[in-house]
């Protein structure tokens, strides 16, 4: 608008105190069968006394709030029940002049199709989208973000995208993944990261975990079109999708930093804040002061990291509606909220009420990255911890049970660690709700821990699949990719660039080393896929010592037994069946067809345990 008021009044008085909106948060709205009201941000300048008149036949702005500088202008915009989808313009005026920005009524999506959650049916696979496959090069190095694009450079994007994690759909299915975690997606910096750095260079954020416009996806992946259409994909091809999301903190870059919405929209300012004390301990701790707590909750990440203030109602509504509006406009089934205890608990269960609300299948994991299952289990909602706060997080990952895991069916430890993580599960209001792993992009993978070979990490993997909870496989954990600490963890899927030397994911591009873990993770998924007790059942621990363990799962008249060994000679052991239900004179067969079958006498079974071995028993 200032260009025309230039050529209308050619006076400088005139333009420069016109309003002027630059952005529109949200950008659209999907129409609903239920009014809602929508509280809009405008970025601009001059938005101070500005008259702000929304679209077309829709209600008038209410609750008008400018930030001190006049940047930043919040109002309430109510949308009307079953109000017609269309394009319309939000206009402010004021009375040195007037401008409008674009808003949209959008359709929604169809609901049988979308919003569907994830649970202990589903296998997840976690996928960092740079670094899977890149299925359209002219977004590799994009003119907004040029010379970030490097694939000799660890902390560089690569290339990879959303069109190649679609063309690899038939590649997951085949495996058995019916739901796939994408690392965020949000809309990055442009430039390089030069408050981070690596090996002495400036950095990339292709890890999405710095976002810069939390309405924006990164334009390295593709743009909001390309996304829904790969959930659409997925969804076609009985595959979920989990989004990335981060309430924390932004990235160094983005805009808010400099300029922020509210005094208090950060804890602090870029030169006068708390650095992350990770005195997480503090949080559930009944004597902690407040003055305690905040070195937690409102300390940024590595000193750089601006710290949102979900204190403010202002910010929390901004994210809230920022989640609102990604489900609804990608169809997605759940989310992965990144560090969830460094934010209020009293914000997550304003958060998750939301959510589930508007979408009851919805779930929602979040990252509590802990050994002690008494403070990971602290965050899992179903009921009020000492604050009185029940936080609605449907499941945390099982961060717990992957150190054991590694404990044992990678460094050889006792077993014993694994029984005693089991044992803690009376601390969660729903154990079969964690999300268990045996590697994910914050560690480095299974087979680079010192001594460790392909047979562990198929244990590991049968372990994975057998045990309670929701199995997630980190990408290329299936072929036996290596990897050190972040960033060598996170390597490109061999195959997924047209210049590899060979193609991963086709069996005739995999060595035969690869194939036999991959096909034995895609013979797990198909064993639990079949195995209701698997996958639902209640889990009996029968039997521990430093080198073998077992247990049952059971469900209805169902029951399977799984076992363990990592000594390194053959032992022969007495498992007590009795009390998961199994009979005497059963004939129980390992599905995995590793260890001879075995008949339940006197209540219990004696299975010759060769060195190293793990087996799934089910009743023939
Ligand atoms: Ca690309
Ligand atoms: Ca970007
Ligand atoms: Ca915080």
């Amino acid at each position: 608008m200032k260009i025309a008021c230039l050529f209308l009044a050619g006076a400088i008085l005139c333009c420069a105190d016109g309003p002027e909106i630059t952005k529109v948060e949200p950008p659209d709205w999907v129409a609903a069968s239920q009014p809602t009201t929508l509280r809009m941000l405008l970025t601009g300048s001059n938005l101070a006394g500005v008259q702000v008149k929304p679209c077309g036949s829709l209600p008038a702005a209410a609750n008008l709030s400018v930030s001190a500088n006049s940047s930043y202008l919040f109002f309430d915009l109510t949308i009307p029940a079953r109000v017609r989808p269309g394009k319309c313009a939000i206009e402010a005026s004021s009375p040195a002049g007037r401008t409008s920005a674009p808003f949209e009524i959008v359709p929604p999506l169809n609901r049988q199709q979308n919003f569907n959650g994830f649970s202990s049916d589903d296998v997840i696979y976690l996928i960092m989208p740079d670094r899977f496959a890149n299925g359209d090069p002219s977004n590799d190095d994009p003119a907004v973000s040029h010379g970030l694009f490097d694939r000799a450079k660890a902390r560089y994007y690569h290339g990879g995208d959303f069109a190649g994690i679609e063309q690899r759909l038939p590649y997951l299915k085949d495996l058995g993944v019916t739901a796939i975690w994408l690392t965020p997606i949000y809309d990055n910096a442009n430039r390089l990261n030069e408050r981070e750095r690596y090996a002495n260079q400036a950095i990339t954020d292709y890890h999405g975990y710095g976002a810069v416009d939390y309405y924006g996806v990164e334009e390295h992946f593709g743009n909001l079109e390309s996304l829904r259409h790969l959930v659409s994909e997925a969804h076609r091809f009985g595959i979920k999708v989990i989004q990335d999301q981060v309430a924390n903190h932004t990235g160094p870059y983005h805009p808010w930093l400099r300029n922020p919405p509210a005094a208090d929209w950060f804890h602090g300012t870029e030169s006068e804040h708390p650095n992350e004390t990770w005195q997480t301990w503090t949080l559930l701790d009944p004597h902690a002061s407040k003055a305690m707590l905040r070195g937690t909750l409102d300390g940024w990440f590595l000193n750089i990291l601006p710290d949102l203030n979900q204190d403010n109602p202002e910010t929390a509504r901004y994210l809230i509606q920022n989640t609102m509006w990604w489900i609804a406009r990608t169809g997605i089934d759940g989310i992965r909220q990144d560090t969830v205890p460094y934010v209020p608990r009293a914000f997550w269960r304003k958060w998750t009420n939301a959510i589930h609300a508007g979408y009851p299948q919805f779930r929602v994991v979040g990252e509590v990255f802990d050994q002690d299952p008494s403070f990971t289990s602290f965050f899992q909602g179903g009921r009020k911890g000492f604050d009185e706060v029940d936080t609605g997080l449907d499941s945390v990952f099982d961060f717990p049970l992957y150190y054991a895991i590694r404990h044992f069916f990678a460094r050889h430890g006792s077993a014993t660690e694994l029984s005693k993580v089991a044992a803690h599960d009376s601390l969660y209001p729903d154990p079969a709700r964690l999300v268990s792993f045996l590697g994910l992009h914050d560690v480095s993978r299974f087979l680079n821990e010192p001594g460790a070979t392909n047979d562990d990490l198929a244990r590991a993997f049968t372990f994975l699949f057998s045990v309670r909870g929701m199995p997630m496989i980190y990408y290329g954990d299936e072929i036996g990719m290596h990897g050190g600490d972040d960033p060598d963890n996170r390597r490109d899927f061999p195959g997924g660039w047209r210049e590899d030397t060979r193609n991963a994911f086709e069996s005739n591009g995999r060595t035969a080393e690869e194939n036999k873990l991959f096909d034995h993770v895609r013979h797990l998924a198909a064993i639990r896929r079949h195995s209701a007790p698997l996958r639902q059942g209640t889990m009996i621990q029968l039997f521990c010592n430093d080198h073998t363990y077992a247990f049952a799962r059971v469900l209805g008249g169902q029951r399977v037994l799984a076992v363990f060994h990592d000594g390194p000679d053959q032992e022969s052991v007495r498992i007590p069946v009795h009390s998961p239900g199994f009979g005497d004179g059963a004939h129980l067969t390992d599905a995995l067809s590793g260890l001879p079958s075995v008949d339940v006498d006197k209540g219990f079974v004696e299975i010759p345990l060769p060195a190293r071995a793990a087996a799934i028993y089910q009743i023939n």
